[in-house]
């Protein structure tokens, strides 16, 4: 095991310059290192966490590792794993995560994620909330000075009722860091995109920092409407970082 905070490199294994999503592949396989037989194992979601799910199943099928049982964030992932024949099950009858695996959208330098753009945050934050380790696997466009840093979207997860309401709650609440909130809505129809538990997501957009990252997370829930938010503090126990100069495993 690395000692706290550590870090461990190995250089990239080719000179020539990786896509991102062969970083992607390399960060999700490096993270199946951690998976030992018998282990109850959080599956992620997104582009980055299917490639690990597909290693567990690819290593399930060779014999390498036998007994697992895979606890899915997202029906795709749920999908994913049965075409894989990994042996699935839920939280109520594996309340206990050894590990969980998991890709992030931006991830700052205490490794505090803002997880959710993909659309599986409630399910996801259910799941590695409850797990012993949590690893958490991206590429280095992910790495962010804080939390916001990428400019992209914060997403909260609210109910359908009034919700327009609700983002109008969420925006005056970080009036301070000029935010604006916007239902995330479907390309094609611009119909509001629903999660997998039949609810909406307001994506919220900063152009200044939020400040205290808990305090914020704690007013968010306080929203009459608000289901969960993309903030994962405190969570990751693990980070796997994949780069064009290898790869660096950072522990909490
Ligand atoms: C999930 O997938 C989400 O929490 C996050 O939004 C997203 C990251 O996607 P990708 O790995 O495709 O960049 O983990």
């Amino acid at each position: 095991d690395t000692a706290a905070g550590a870090l461990m490199t190995s250089p990239s294994p080719s000179p020539v310059s990786l896509s991102q999503d062969e970083l992607k592949k390399i960060a999700g396989f490096k993270a199946v290192e951690f998976v030992e037989s018998g282990m109850v194992v959080g599956l992620g979601t997104g582009s980055t966490a299917k490639h690990a799910v597909d290693r567990i199943g690819e290593l399930l099928r060779q014999g390498i590792l036998t007994g697992i049982v895979g606890i899915p964030t997202s029906k795709k992932t749920h999908e994913q794993a049965l075409s894989l024949n990994i042996p699935l099950s839920d939280l109520e009858t594996h309340p206990v995560i050894d590990l969980a695996i998991d890709g992030a959208d931006e991830v700052d330098p205490d490794m505090n994620l803002v997880k959710g753009r993909g659309g599986s945050l409630l399910r996801e934050k259910m799941i590695e909330c409850v797990s012993k380790k949590f690893v958490v696997i991206v590429d280095e466009s992910k790495l962010v000075d804080y939390i916001g840093g990428s400019g992209l979207a914060m997403p909260v997860e609210i109910v359908p009722f009034c919700w327009k309401f609700t983002a109008q709650m969420l925006q005056s609440l970080f009036k301070d860091a000029d935010c604006v909130a916007k239902l995330r809505t479907l390309p094609e129809s611009k119909d509001p995109y629903v999660t997998d538990n039949n609810n909406y997501i307001i994506d919220l957009y900063f152009k200044k920092s939020i400040g205290d990252l808990k305090a914020a997370g704690d007013a968010i829930l306080r929203i009459p409407g608000v289901v969960e938010h993309g903030m994962f503090l405190d969570m990751a126990t693990t980070l796997i970082v994949a780069g064009e100069h290898g790869v660096t495993v950072k522990k909490n």
